[in-house]
């Protein structure tokens, strides 16, 4: 039997031809988020990221467009593969990391939290209206004191008769001043516990978080509960430890890993780009041995994080990913996205620093996407203490 060896073309954007094993509905979907990115995110980012807006105005457009708690089952979610939500994400986070994260607290965090840990009622309450986009939510998790330890958190919530009572705060909330609805996480006398407290309940305020230079077309804001009464329905009513929380920053994760790739995908393309068009010394700058070097690297890492993010998802599709296997996607991929970035940058030149080129605004941002849904050093213990049986986090 003779065996016929095609041979594939190569094709900078897509090296080692990852696409192929897509299939014909993920790709579908990965253009037509991508053409979305394209026509609503482009051409508008660079003002947002200046002036610190956040794009809510798209919410609506992101939910007709089915990404909003995309990969649930059900109440107006579009129900799609895992790795058809991690597609989306990579195209969303080509436009922005600040877009991404808004799909990613909106579907991943918040929806994610009820969908998984709310009661029937919640779900039928909730879900259509933030799938459509008509209703933000936000994930309040992180206190000023408690990031990587959100055990230690003090935000507690006391039963009053059929109530609850809510005191505390939460620092670095995404969409918190936007949010119309918070999913809260509080200490109880019966352990760690979810609520889900609608903006407009009376002693719940939020400050926007000033002065942020990454993720700036982001808002991020501080959560402030003083006495907030809320009912008995407010209560997640399946989330009764840590681990709940925990496992909506799974579903979170696993969107970074994908979304990272998008991010360092549009600073190769745009390296690649440059280095081709400006003459440096009477050649173009991609014509030196050195920069050659930094676009082979470059193209390296992006192909690698790609493959591995698609890998994860075929897991994640098949029931087998474990939270481990999301700590290394999101720690390699991310660090892959901002070396990739850094080099870009200097590829640029002085135009690297302008936000006329997409480069130093995915450099910045992914300084939060490194540190936010765990730090590299998270993930590092994380993995290290599978590897290990040793946990080192204590
Ligand atoms: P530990 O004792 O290990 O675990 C407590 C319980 O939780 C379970 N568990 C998990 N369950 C599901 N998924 C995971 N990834 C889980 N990790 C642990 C565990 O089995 C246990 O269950 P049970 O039933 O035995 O009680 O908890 P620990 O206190 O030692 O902490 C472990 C650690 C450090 C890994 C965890 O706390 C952690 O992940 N810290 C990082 C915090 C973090 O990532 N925060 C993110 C906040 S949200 C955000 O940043 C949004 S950014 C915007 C965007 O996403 O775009
Ligand atoms: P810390 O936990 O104080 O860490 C400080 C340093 O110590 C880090 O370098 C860390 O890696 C290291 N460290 C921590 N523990 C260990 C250890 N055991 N061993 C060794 N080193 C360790 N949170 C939410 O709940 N909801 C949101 O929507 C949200 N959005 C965010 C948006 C942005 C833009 C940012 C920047 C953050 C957001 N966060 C959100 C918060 C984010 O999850 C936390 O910042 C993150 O978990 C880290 O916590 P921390 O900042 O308190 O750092």
């Amino acid at each position: 039997m003779t065996t016929t060896i095609k041979a594939t073309e190569i094709r900078p954007e897509d090296f080692l031809d990852i696409d192929s094993r897509l299939s014909p509905d993920e790709i579908a979907i990965r253009d037509t988020v991508r053409r979305f990115v394209r026509e609503k995110v482009e051409p508008e980012i660079a003002e947002w990221f200046e002036s610190g807006q956040s794009p809510t105005v798209l919410m609506k457009e992101l939910g007709a467009l089915g990404v909003l708690g995309m990969h649930l089952e059900g109440y107006g979610c579009a129900g799609t593969s895992a790795t058809a939500y991690g597609l989306a994400c990579m195209e969303l986070e080509a436009g922005d990391s600040g877009i991404r994260s808004l799909v990613s607290v909106q579907g991943s965090l918040a929806m994610f939290a009820i969908h998984r840990w709310g009661s029937e009622e919640q779900r039928r309450q909730w879900l259509p209206s933030m799938a459509a986009g008509e209703v933000i939510g936000c994930f309040g998790l992180t206190e000023p004191d408690a990031g990587s330890d959100p055990g230690s958190m003090r935000t507690r919530a006391r039963r009053d008769g059929s109530d609850w009572i809510l005191n505390g705060q939460k620092m670095w909330i995404t969409n918190g001043s936007v949010a119309d609805v918070a999913v809260v996480w509080a200490q109880t006398d019966e352990g760690i516990r979810g609520f889900i407290v609608p903006k407009a309940t009376p002693g719940f305020t939020t400050q926007v978080i000033k002065k942020k230079l990454s993720l700036r077309a982001s808002v991020t804001s501080e959560l402030l509960f003083n006495d907030v009464r809320l009912p008995a329905e407010a209560l997640l009513v399946e989330a009764t430890s840590l681990r709940a929380p925990l496992s909506c920053l799974n579903e979170a994760r696993y969107g970074i890993v994908w979304g990272s790739v998008g991010a360092a995908r549009s600073c190769f393309e745009a390296a690649l780009k440059y280095a081709g068009e400006r003459q440096v010394f009477g050649k173009p700058v991609a014509a030196y041995q050195i920069q050659q070097q930094k676009l082979a690297l470059m193209a390296l890492a992006t192909n690698r994080s790609y493959l591995l993010a698609l890998h994860l998802g075929r897991m994640k599709d098949e029931g087998t990913l474990r939270p481990e296997h999301v700590s290394m996607g999101k720690l390699g991929n991310v660090n892959d996205a901002l070396e990739v970035a850094r080099t870009a940058r200097q590829v640029l030149g002085a135009n690297g620093i302008s936000l006329e080129y997409p480069v130093i605004r995915h450099m910045v941002n992914l300084e939060s996407v490194v540190t936010y849904e765990g730090t590299a050093d998270v993930h590092s213990l994380v993995i290290g203490g599978a590897l290990t049986g040793i946990p080192a986090f204590r």
